[in-house]
């Protein structure tokens, strides 16, 4: 016998049957869009709280939960973050893409100006931790570390999209230099920086399009 609790588990009962809440469910995500146009509008921290803990009822390895959101609303912060950013885009853009990728990120038409990173009234760091530091658990070690946060990170996308926020998955690489801006702990490594708030009046979004199921499930092998 297991040496721990089992509790009794009671399922999420929605309103309707599978077929429909399904098909909502889609209709609703299928309106998400990453966005680099922001309002300065302010969203409270209690949304951000909000969202977080959403992203926090991930799965993860071992349920570790190896994960950390540092929310950002400081203007000098903000102002600090992206000119680490732009140092790091500008590099990008420069030497460190290849033709190739420049060539991939043509249709998004994005260059090393992030004035979003001001704008966006939160900032959101999420570090993914390479050891577990949590006082009460055995061990320090973590598991599927980039998976866990992976599902969380697209479970905060998916939360603020349905409180009717904006983000952006932004990935200015290397970002090292948001640990040490944020004076976050060595074995806290970033992972994705996402820009929350509402979308500018007037904001557009490139032309771009979503793979057909026949593009991207298969059934059976
Ligand atoms: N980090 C750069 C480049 C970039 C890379 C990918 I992959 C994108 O999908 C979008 C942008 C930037 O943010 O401009």
């Amino acid at each position: 016998m297991s040496q721990f609790n089992s509790i009794p588990y009671q399922p999420y009962q929605p309103d309707d049957v599978p077929e429909v809440e399904a098909r909502r469910f889609y209709e609703t995500m299928r309106k998400r869009r990453s966005v680099r146009l922001f309002s300065d509008k302010p969203v409270s921290r209690a949304v951000i709280e909000n969202l977080i803990l959403a992203a926090g009822t991930a799965p993860s390895g071992a349920n570790k939960q190896p994960w950390r959101f540092v929310a950002i609303q400081d203007p000098a912060l903000k102002h600090e973050i992206r000119l680490g950013a732009e140092e790091e885009e500008r590099e990008f853009y420069a030497r460190r893409a290849n033709p190739t990728w420049l060539e991939d990120l043509r249709p998004l038409a994005t260059d090393d100006s992030k004035p979003f990173l001001e704008i966006a009234p939160w900032l959101v760091v999420v570090f993914k931790l390479m050891k577990d530091d949590n006082p009460e658990t055995k061990s320090d070690q973590v598991y599927y570390v980039n998976e866990s946060v992976g599902i969380a990170c697209g479970m905060f996308l998916t939360a603020a999209h349905l409180a009717g926020l904006a983000t952006l998955t932004h990935t200015p690489s290397p970002m090292k230099f948001l640990g040490k801006i944020l004076n976050r702990p060595d074995h806290e490594r970033p992972y994705l920086l996402i820009p929350v708030g509402y979308t500018a009046e007037g904001c557009t979004v490139p032309d771009i399009h979503r793979k057909t199921l026949e593009q991207i499930m298969v059934v059976d092998g």
